[in-house]
């Protein structure tokens, strides 16, 4: 696919085409001249325009406030300098309740199988379609300036701008959720929000409050496996799956309804980190994932998803041991297959952040005619609560007319005026139904039974709506099940994963009693992973918690482990190769010359970055040791002379770099010169620790037959 240009500014800018100036070139301030500043003479026009304030003046001085004298105070008519601090004190708005801290990209969505026969909506009846899209990924609990890998569910949201109006797939990493009741959303995000009275911790859920509000609610049980596992650091944004997670409905042109569970399938493969790597990269790069998915966006190595659907009808889903209107719940996909319809690619960075990725707004009300709702009790509180918050993030009832939440289709209405106004309609006619066009007016859009949007009629076959009642149905009292099945379907290794999680965040609560009914709680899920939670914790097992219903047990699924479904490619993953004075160009460049011929990329670590003399010629590095820690790859491999390597086994940076690799089991290939380094490091000899001729054949992946030599997991 040939990468699509970057929007030009006055594209972007149509209407006010405020073009950024070009920097200060051609501007100085003349010493001695009582600080007033000029143009220079030579300089001519800007190459990008002449800066102007907000209202199209001309600006000659972008340097220097209006004072009585030069050494006096400002004067209150400099215009210049009141616009540009006024503009300035309200640059930020409110960050978003959850998900602040996201990441965005655009893309195109093309349909790979029509589906007419399950949906009316246009999008999907012809193979080849294609529309455009934009993604938000991002964390749920920190703030907008939070770090990229702590341990949370990631956003998921997509907004395809088709014919006919907008479809915004808002989901997570993760396919069930918390909690099955809107009503407690407030609750759960006040638990892992920073403590109220302190202010901390931040982006964290390893704290009191979160661990007593699921100690308290069963239901989260499920979720809590997934969050604890290593889907909730994944290694980057293009290597995890997405997810609709509500069960939702569609409609063919007939009006027959059936229900579909959205599913995302990375290209890239799925693959985490290791949480001690996560913790680092929280340090070394806060912006790990965000830098990731534009530098791929950048070097064209566009990221893709398959969008997949799972659908059933109301009579299968009866027969469940759940219920398909439990967001803590999921459909099995040996149970119900995920068939591919369409595929997702990212091939534009944003040009502006703010403009794009901070003012989306996703909207689950977004729906096309042939794709409905569910019952979903989760889902419908999501339904009222994304147009509302809205007003409060971006200010205006008018959000939908800023160009990234725009559809791209037309769209009329009789709305009109409100805060922030840019449309400009004409006529009379704001009011419907009018018969101005009897009189030769215009008299506006109508309504259209046949193209518009109408709702599914559910026949309420498993409910009564006459009653009002304030419950939850029968099955969503299984709290257990399907956290067993999640449990039970991991590897060995995601196992270890998980109780080690649940031993870190539970030995971050303070208060013993709610470690405790976390555990009483985990003696439902898995006995063995309640026992060593406990040992890890140094506590006794506490009373089994009573179960509001049996658990059943589900047959393990594969789908449900990153482990099982690893793949070995050089696909979108770097490698990081370290070398000093000396090293061998040669090796360096056949070594890049294979990793790149893999579909892989290299980047070169050395001790200094301007260039230094090797075998063959001077070589630039890339990064500077200290700052190119061996976390930043998905595979590290190193060209040192014997003296290099000695004089480098003195840096605790080299050392770490080894250690680390080693230590989150990854691939080390090396030249027999780096040995005095990796026996400092203390890495030993295994499948994954190999010489540099051997790394295309052994590949990024992860050694984790190596972890429990190098960390104690519960
Ligand atoms: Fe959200 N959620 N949510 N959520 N959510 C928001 O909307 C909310 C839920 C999700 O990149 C907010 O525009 C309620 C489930 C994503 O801009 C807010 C409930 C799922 C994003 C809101 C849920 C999500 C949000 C904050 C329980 C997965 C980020 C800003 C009934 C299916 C979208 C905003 C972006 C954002 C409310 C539960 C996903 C406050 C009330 C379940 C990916 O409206």
């Amino acid at each position: 696919m040939t990468k699509p240009p970057k929007s030009s500014p006055a594209q972007s800018n149509a209407l006010h085409d405020h073009q950024p100036g070009a920097g200060n070139a051609g501007y100085e301030t003349r010493a001695g001249s009582g600080g007033e500043t000029h143009q220079d003479a030579a300089a001519g026009a800007p190459a990008d325009g002449y800066l102007t304030d907000n209202f199209g003046h001309r600006l000659a001085d972008n340097q220097n406030s209006l004072k009585a004298g030069a050494r006096g105070p400002a004067l209150l008519e400099d215009f210049i300098l009141r616009e540009k601090i006024f503009h300035f004190d309200h640059e930020r708005i409110p960050e978003r309740i959850v998900h602040a801290r996201g990441s965005g990209a655009h893309g195109v969505f093309e349909v790979t199988r029509a589906i007419p026969e399950l949906t009316k909506a246009g999008l999907f009846q012809e193979k080849g379609k294609t529309c455009p899209v934009f993604v938000r990924f991002s964390t749920v609990a920190g703030g907008a300036g939070s770090v990229d890998t702590p341990r949370d569910v990631r956003g998921f949201a997509v907004k395809f701008y088709t014919d006919e109006g907008n479809w915004d797939l808002v989901g997570n990493n993760i396919p069930v959720f918390f909690i099955q009741d809107a009503i407690k959303f407030p609750d759960l995000i006040h638990s892992v929000k920073m403590e109220a009275d302190r202010g901390y911790p931040q982006a964290a859920s390893a704290h009191d409050t979160f661990w007593d509000f699921v100690g308290l609610m069963p239901e989260s049980m499920h979720m809590i496996m997934w969050a604890m596992s290593d889907r909730a650091i994944p290694r980057t944004l293009r290597t995890m799956e997405g997810f609709g997670v509500h069960t939702f409905r569609l409609v063919d042109a007939k009006g027959k309804g059936r229900f579909v569970k959205f599913h995302w399938k990375p290209a890239q493969g799925l693959e985490s980190l290791i949480w001690d790597e996560a913790v680092k990269i929280a340090g070394a790069d806060p912006d790990f994932h965000r830098r990731d998915l534009y530098e791929a966006i950048e070097s064209g190595a566009y990221p893709a998803w398959d969008l997949g659907v799972q659908v059933f009808d109301e009579e299968w889903a009866a027969k469940q041991p759940y219920d398909v209107l439990d967001a803590t719940k999921l459909v099995p996909e040996e149970d119900v297959p995920v068939e591919i319809v369409g595929r997702m690619t990212l091939n534009r960075n944003v040009d502006n952040f703010f403009a794009e990725t901070e003012q989306v707004a996703f909207l689950p009300t977004n729906v096309l005619p042939g794709i409905d709702f569910s019952n979903d009790p989760l889902l419908q509180g999501r339904l009222f609560s994304y147009l509302d918050t809205q007003k409060s993030r971006l200010g205006t009832t008018n959000f939908h007319q800023i160009p990234i939440n725009a559809p791209k289709c037309p769209f009329h209405n009789m709305q009109r005026d409100g805060l922030m106004q840019t449309l400009v309609p004409t006529g009379r006619a704001n009011y419907e139904p009018n018969s101005l066009n009897e009189a030769g007016e215009a008299s506006g859009p109508r309504a259209d039974p046949d193209s518009g949007f109408t709702s599914f009629r559910d026949n309420g076959e498993r409910n009564d709506p006459t009653e009002k009642l304030r419950v939850r149905p029968e099955l969503f009292a299984d709290h257990y099940s399907q956290a067993a099945l999640f449990f039970h379907s991991q590897t060995e290794s995601e196992q270890a994963h998980i109780a080690s999680a649940l031993v870190f965040e539970l030995s971050k609560v303070s208060l013993e009693h709610i470690r405790k009914r976390v555990l009483s709680r985990l003696r439902n899920v898995d006995e063995e992973l309640a026992s060593r939670v406990a040992k890890g914790l140094a506590m006794d097992l506490p009373e089994k918690a009573p179960a509001a219903r049996a658990v059943t047990a589900m047959k393990p699924s594969d789908a449900l482990s990153i482990q099982k479904q690893a793949r070995k490619t050089f696909e979108g993953r770097k490698v990081g190769i370290l070398f000093a004075e000396g090293s061998d160009k040669a090796a360096i460049d056949t070594l890049k010359k294979d990793i790149e011929g893999a579909g892989g990329s290299v980047f070169l670590v050395a001790p200094k970055v301007g260039g230094i003399a090797v075998k063959g010629g001077t070589l630039k590095a890339h990064g500077q040791l200290d700052g190119s820690p061996s976390i930043m790859f998905d595979a590290v491999a190193s060209v040192l002379m014997p003296e290099a390597a000695a004089e480098l086994a003195r840096q605790g940076a080299a050392v770490q770099w080894f250690m680390d690799a080693y230590g989150h089991c990854k691939t080390i290939a090396h030249c027999p010169g780096t040995q005095v380094i990796l026996d400092k490091a203390g890495v030993e000899k295994d499948d994954g620790v190999v010489p540099n001729e051997d790394l295309i054949k052994v590949g990024p992946v992860r050694h984790f037959a190596r972890e429990p030599k190098v960390r104690a997991l519960a």
